[in-house]
């Protein structure tokens, strides 16, 4: 199953979009595309921990599968079992994980296309070779394992048990809303899947009508807590409700953001994929980590809530949750996070629907719109276009339409920040030359080698920063720059155009951050707030420093959007504590 496993990690680095499996087969990318990708990186990971422990490459595949969590560990002996055969004679052969790969047949060169190689230097296998193994696995499938190939080509989702994975990338990855909220009130009392870990904790999953961030009205919490912030009960000395006490009419705010893997907090431990970190402990949380879909929401910039407590995932936490939380403990769990990776301003509109907002019942909320990359991300150039970018028109009419959808259900006197898209040029020029932690052990890859394999795949996260080609480079930048501008003259055209939103906008906080880490720590530094394994998003550090910058410009430009500050804060300390924690 670390086939199954990694298949995830890899699909998911690719910030898909939101529908990525079509009948059943992964959609993204040519010559095998994700597949092609998730295979080639198993087999190079085997490959490198056989070196690394002095073990053959069938012993490092069982040492691996043995370390994988027990839920994920059968199927990726099953994965050892159909294809060791193959592999072994492969590898006896000299083939590297390229080579492997294409004799599996998840790997080969579409009509018309490049042929994509992760280590094109060690290639070994001649096309007439590789049609000899694509072969026998072929009708070894068919022969010891009763699998029918009716395509030419074939996908993992076509052998049955394997096919798991696509069963699993579809419940995961195209589900947007809690999966365990028994009331549908769209909060959940566990964390993964869409749960706390996105959205405040349902305190009660029995009653649709207590959940975080709604107005408490049932006898002003006396009984029990209506609205999950902890503060509830009868205060004897003043003869009022706690909450009447410490929360009427102190400008109480829900946290929400709608977006991208930024928002959402897109991460990929190193630890994963570099096969000296690789360690049993360091696998523990791979099946938490998935059904978040690889994002760290409760790290986040926009709704982090805690300190980490894994150690794939160090580094300090801020957000504007966190703060707007310090400001007013009876905004205490009340925050949702819909970002989702890989969404353009085309998608977004789908995640303001998996909102719970209740415009009658709720608090305001401060809406955090971050779209800060994939429309000029999601596509290919072709013919040297950049048609594949969303256009400046679209642009436009896309913040319209999630705007009017978001004003529709928003509580009166809610804030919309629009964050303005990141400048990638930096990336490339910051990691290109540097080592990928996949090419630690060998030192035979650097980011450049990565981005370019992607690219050839066409599932790269942005063809047009992560690129070397600086003249494409610039045109992205150019473009999201002219993008920015739309979101900036609407916010300002459209402030109070709706009459449940006030509409502000700030400039991407990820590119001052960089610039000022830069300045203090040195010009070859700037990697060091890059997520190492995808090389393209902010990391821990920089997420937390995003914030940081956010909310000084909203401190600065717009300080009715954060809320007066509770004078009731100690007291709700001193008699409530943590409040019942997340
Ligand atoms: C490699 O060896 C180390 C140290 O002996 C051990 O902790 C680790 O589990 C081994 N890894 C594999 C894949 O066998
Ligand atoms: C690897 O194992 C072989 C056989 O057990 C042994 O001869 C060799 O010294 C080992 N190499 C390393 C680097 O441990
Ligand atoms: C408040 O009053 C009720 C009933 O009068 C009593 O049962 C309760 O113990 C009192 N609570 C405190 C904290 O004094
Ligand atoms: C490139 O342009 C030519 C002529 O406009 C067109 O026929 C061809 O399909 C284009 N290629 C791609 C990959 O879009
Ligand atoms: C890597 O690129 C940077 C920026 O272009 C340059 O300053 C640095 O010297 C390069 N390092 C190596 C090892 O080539
Ligand atoms: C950005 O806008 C400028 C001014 O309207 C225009 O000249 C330029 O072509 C645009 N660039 C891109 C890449 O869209
Ligand atoms: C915003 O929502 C309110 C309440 O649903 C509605 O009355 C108003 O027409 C909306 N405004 C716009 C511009 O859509
Ligand atoms: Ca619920
Ligand atoms: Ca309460």
């Amino acid at each position: 199953m670390r086939f199954l496993v990694t298949a995830v990690l890899v699909t998911v680095m690719f910030t898909p979009p939101a529908s990525t499996i079509i009948n059943h087969r992964f959609y993204r990318g040519i010559d095998g595309g994700l597949e092609c990708a998730t295979c080639t990186v198993l087999i190079s990971l085997v490959d490198q921990l056989a070196e690394v422990n002095n073990q053959t490459i069938i012993e490092a595949f069982d040492s691996f599968c043995v370390m994988l969590p027990p839920k994920l560990g059968n199927p990726c002996q099953l994965f050892a079992e159909i294809f060791g055969p193959l592999i072994i004679q492969m590898v006896a052969e000299g083939a590297n994980a390229d080579d492997i790969c294409r004799g599996i047949g998840l790997c080969y060169q579409q009509p018309g296309q490049k042929m994509c190689s992760l280590y094109p230097k060690t290639l070994k296998f001649d096309k007439k070779r590789i049609s000899y193994h694509q072969y026998s696995t072929r009708k070894h499938l068919k022969s010891n394992w009763n699998v029918k190939l009716t395509n030419e080509k074939w996908s993992i989702c076509d052998v049955p048990l394997l096919n798991l994975i696509c069963v699993l990338y579809k419940n995961v990855f195209d589900n947007h809303v809690p999966f365990d909220d028994v009331d549908h009130d769209r909060h959940s009392p566990s964390q993964s899947l869409r749960g706390s870990s996105w959205r405040g904790k349902d305190c009660n999953d029995g009653r649709a009508d207590i959940y975080p961030g709604r107005k408490p009205e049932l006898l002003k919490d006396v009984k029990f807590d209506s609205n999950c912030n902890g503060i509830w009960g009868f205060d004897n000395k003043t003869g009022k409700s706690y909450e009447e006490q410490f929360c009427d009419n102190t400008g109480q705010r829900g946290v929400v953001v709608i977006g991208d893997s930024v928002g959402a907090h897109f991460h990929a431990p190193q630890e994963w994929f570099d096969p000296q970190l690789l360690t049993k402990e360091s696998l523990k949380y791979l099946p938490f980590a998935l059904e978040n879909e690889l994002d760290w929401p409760q790290l986040s910039l926009v709704t982090g809530y805690m300190d980490s407590v894994w150690d794939v995932a160090k580094g300090p936490t801020d957000s504007i949750y966190k703060r707007i939380r310090e400001r007013n403990r009876c905004n205490h769990r009340n925050y949702q996070n819909t970002a989702v990776n890989g969404d353009s301003s085309f998608d977004a509109i789908t995640t303001v629907e998996a909102l719970r907002l209740n415009p009658k019942q709720d608090y305001p909320v401060l809406i955090v719109l971050e779209l800060v990359g994939n429309d000029v991300c999601n596509g290919h150039p072709a013919n040297e276009t950049l048609d594949y970018m969303t256009t400046e028109q679209q642009m436009h009419d896309n913040l319209i339409k999630i705007l009017t959808e978001v004003n529709q259900t928003a509580p009166a006197d809610s804030k919309v920040l629009i964050v303005g898209m990141a400048d990638g040029d930096f990336l490339y020029q910051f990691l290109g030359n540097r080592t990928h932690p996949f090419g630690r052990w060998r030192n035979d890859l650097t980011y450049a080698d990565v981005y370019e394999w992607w690219n050839c795949m066409q599932v790269t996260p942005c063809t047009g920063w992560l690129s070397n080609d600086a003249t494409l480079r610039s045109l992205t930048t150019q473009r999201a720059m002219n993008l920015s501008g739309v979101m900036k003259n609407l916010a300002k055209t459209h402030k109070h155009f709706w009459s449940n939103l006030e509409v502000a906008y700030i400039d991407c906080p990820i590119n001052t951050v960089i610039n000022r880490y830069i300045f203090e720590h040195g010009s070859q530094t700037g990697y060091q707030l890059i997520e190492p394994v995808d090389g393209f998003h902010p990391n821990q550090l920089g997420q937390a420093l995003s914030a940081a910058e956010v909310w000084r410009q909203m401190e600065l430009k717009m300080p009715n959007f954060l809320g007066p500050l509770n004078r009731n804060n100690e007291e709700i300390i001193k008699v409530f504590g943590d409040q019942g924690g997340h």
